[in-house]
Formats: C-alpha cells, sequence, structure tokens
C-alpha cells in the first residue's frame, strides 16, 4: 500500500520549488518560464492547500494579456538561456515579453472550480479576473474558429500536443526555408528520443519567423499561415471553459452577452469535428479539408464540453485496453504510435484529469478507470512530465508542476475532486 500522505507531500513540495514567486515553472531547467496551461493546472494545485496563491497563479498569467485579449502561451518574466526559442525569437507585442500563441483555455476551468470551492474569500479575486477571461474567450472565437465554429491551431504549440501525429499532414506542406541555424535548448535537457525531431523544429521555428515578420498581427497572419488545423483540444477545452465562464459569470453577476450564442457555435463545431470514417473526434485540416485520421487523447475531452458519444467511448475502452498506464495521447494501434515520444504515445496526467472529470460529470463509467490509471502511473513512477503508457517509464521533466497538481487535486485518494 502506497503511502499517500507522503505523496501528497511531495506533491506539495514540487509546487513550492517550481514556485519562482507569482508564477511557477513546469519544472526546472526544460521549461523555466510561465507557460499558460500549466500555470492554470498549478492554480488548481495550490487551491488544495493555499488558496490564495492559486489566484495569485492566474492573476500573474493574465498579466500577459494582449490588447486583443489573447494571453500568450508563454511568459518571459525572466530571460533564461536554457530554454529556446527565447523572447528574442518571438517578439510578442504585450505589456511583457512573451510568445505570440495561446494554448487550451483551461484557466475558466480551474477559476469556476476554485471559486466554487471558497466564493467569499474568492469573490473579489473572480471578480477581477472574469472580464479578462472573457476577452480572451472573445479573441478565440474572432480569430480562431473556423467556418463551422471549430477551434483552430495555426501552430503545433498552440494545442499543447507539440509533435502529435495530426500535424503531420499540414506541416509537411511546409517548406522551412531560411529558417537557418539554430540550437536547441531541450535535448540538452531530455533524451532526443523522447522529443520532437528536427523535422518538427524546422517548421516550430520557421511558423514563429513569420508570426513575428507581421508583428503577430491576427489578420495579416490568417492570410498568409499555411498551418490552420482544426482540433479537438483547442475546441472542446473552449466550450468546457466558456460554460465554465457562463456560470462563473451568472453567479457574480457579470455581463454575460453572448457567450449562449458562442456556446451554441463552439458545439456545432465540436460536432463538426466528428470523423465519420474514423467513428471518432478528429482534427481537420483547414486549408486542404483533409481528417488526420487519429484517434488520440484530444479524441476524449468530448465528455468535458457535455458531448457524449458511444463509439467514442467504445474507441476509449479499446486503447485502455491496450495499456497498463492510461490515456495514451495516441492510438496504441496506429503505426504512428511510439509510447516514449512524447504526444505520440505517452499518456499526460493533465489529459487525464480533464477526460476523467468530463466523464465522471457526465456519469460515464470510465470515470474511474481514468483516474485509476493515472493514479497507478504516479504512485509507481513518480511525478514524470508523461509516461510511457505500455510500462509506466517516466519520461521527459521529473518533478513536474502539472503532474503534481493533478495528484493533489484529483488522483490522490485524499483529493476532494
Ligand atoms: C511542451 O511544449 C513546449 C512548447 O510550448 C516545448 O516543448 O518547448 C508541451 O507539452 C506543452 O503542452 C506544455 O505546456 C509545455 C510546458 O510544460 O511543454
Amino acid at each position: 500500500m502506497a503511502d499517500y500522505d507522503a505523496l501528497d507531500a511531495e506533491a506539495r513540495r514540487i509546487l513550492h520549488l517550481n514556485d519562482r514567486g507569482g508564477y511557477t515553472v513546469p519544472t526546472d531547467g526544460l521549461y523555466p518560464y510561465q507557460w499558460n496551461w500549466d500555470s492554470a493546472f498549478a492554480a488548481f494545485g495550490f487551491a488544495q492547500f493555499d488558496l490564495d496563491r492559486a489566484w495569485v497563479e492566474l492573476e500573474t498569467l493574465m498579466t500577459g494579456q494582449w490588447a486583443s485579449g489573447m494571453v500568450p502561451h508563454i511568459l518571459f518574466h525572466q530571460v533564461d538561456d536554457r530554454y529556446f526559442p527565447g523572447p528574442d525569437v518571438w517578439q510578442g507585442v504585450g505589456p511583457i515579453p512573451s510568445s505570440g500563441i495561446t494554448q487550451p483555455a483551461v484557466a475558466a476551468i480551474f477559476a469556476r472550480l476554485i471559486y466554487e470551492q471558497a466564493p467569499e474569500e474568492s469573490r473579489d479575486r473572480v471578480m477581477a479576473l472574469w472580464p479578462k477571461l472573457r476577452a480572451w474567450h472573445r479573441w478565440f472565437m474572432d480569430w480562431r474558429t473556423d467556418d463551422a465554429g471549430a477551434i483552430c491551431v495555426t501552430h503545433p504549440w498552440e494545442a499543447g500536443r507539440d509533435n502529435t501525429p495530426e500535424w503531420d499532414a499540414p506541416l509537411k506542406r511546409i517548406d522551412p526555408q531560411g529558417v537557418g541555424e539554430y540550437t536547441r535548448r531541450d535535448t540538452s535537457h531530455v533524451d532526443p528520443a523522447m522529443r520532437p525531431t528536427k523535422f518538427d523544429y524546422d517548421r516550430y521555428i520557421w511558423l514563429v519567423n513569420l508570426g513575428a515578420s507581421v508583428g503577430w498581427d491576427d489578420a495579416k497572419l490568417k492570410a498568409i499561415n499555411p498551418f490552420r488545423v482544426a482540433d479537438p483540444t483547442m475546441t472542446f477545452i473552449l466550450l468546457r471553459a466558456h460554460r465554465d465562464l457562463l456560470a462563473l459569470g451568472e453567479a457574480l453577476g457579470c455581463d454575460t452577452a453572448g457567450i449562449a450564442d458562442e456556446i451554441a457555435v463552439l458545439e456545432a463545431g465540436a460536432r463538426s469535428l466528428w470523423n465519420p470514417e474514423l467513428r471518432c473526434f478528429d482534427a481537420r485540416d483547414v486549408v486542404t479539408g483533409d481528417w488526420a485520421g487519429c484517434v488520440s487523447s484530444a479524441s476524449f475531452l468530448c465528455w468535458g464540453a457535455g458531448i457524449d458519444d458511444a463509439e467514442t467511448a467504445a474507441h476509449l475502452d479499446r486503447v485502455m485496453a491496450k495499456v497498463q498506464y492510461g490515456v495514451p495521447s495516441h492510438d496504441p494501434e496506429s503505426p504512428r504510435f511510439e509510447p516514449k515520444r512524447y504526444w505520440r504515445g505517452p499518456s499526460w496526467a493533465i489529459m487525464n484529469y480533464l477526460i476523467g472529470s468530463g466523464l465522471a460529470a457526465m456519469g460515464k463509467p470510465q470515470a474511474d478507470m481514468v483516474r485509476d490509471h493515472t493514479r497507478a502511473a504516479i504512485e509507481h513512477h513518480g511525478f514524470a512530465e508523461y509516461f510511457d503508457p505500455l510500462t509506466g517509464d517516466p519520461a521527459g521533466g521529473s518533478t513536474f508542476t502539472w503532474t503534481a497538481a493533478v495528484w493533489l487535486g484529483w488522483a490522490s485518494p485524499n483529493a476532494r475532486g
């Protein structure tokens, strides 16, 4: 029997270890800055034992918001040479040095959860955050929807699933001319076999340079960017977060005009991601109209967004039966499955939380299975960035903030969630 109290204590220690004063880094060295969705998960973790620190995390994240409403995926509070590409490459145009793209909009999900945990003490904090979250979600509706209402990624880093096979075909269409020489830092922290390839990185950097070349002007970039993929991660998460933003706004007496209509648009967009051949939710290349043809962990975010689907549930049962420590980020029966390479197979505690809590909210029986796999991975293999779903081997960075946060808030038997 594992010592769960000791694991809880270790998770709290990790959050403190990665706390840089007002914001939390994902892990020291590999990721020395504030990342958007990592930070929202950190707030969820802190909320289990330090409510004030949880709100501070979200407040600091929103200090990076651009005039357009966009909230960047990285805030470069203090330059650190251990990460590439840094602020000089990105040339973000916000109030503090930042990247030029966003990440999945999980912040409102946690703002609502944390508020409901302690409404009286949280009211002023969340009141100040709500209009900023509203502006960010509106920016998504203005600049990231496709014709069907799905949310698109404009860079593989935007969905947070950097090298997932869904991006292979759209990235192949890019000729990374002029990207030049650069030195990756990630492969000096982590085994290159667990990271994206040079093919991927050349295109990541080429797309960053493209955005910087037009000063990250949304309209200009939309016209010239060859990478635009309607994606289940962004769509299901924004739909879920938008429902939470509405509930929160109603509880607080905020002006919620327009949100219900936007939810209807996102619901249509989410359903447009149903691939009738795959019989599952899938990513769709907006430029070519082609499906990615991938069952991924993002397909299973549908329940969190309030969308039930029996055939997607059957895929979940199928992939979970193939692994010891799910949910695998890519279908283990696919030839492109790589159990240790980042988003091409490994399991991620944050995806598991979003999948498992969604299943539980809809009363689906798979909810406990997803939580049990997550608990076992962390209990047996520690607070890793991600896990080999076949063996549980810890992979990527260690002492990882979001794995610790998910443990405290959901996977630990002592968690309230
Ligand atoms: C990973 O992405 C960054 C770029 O954003 C990287 O590899 O350098 C992804 O797993 C992403 O989802 C995550 O937010 C970030 C920090 O943990 O690392």
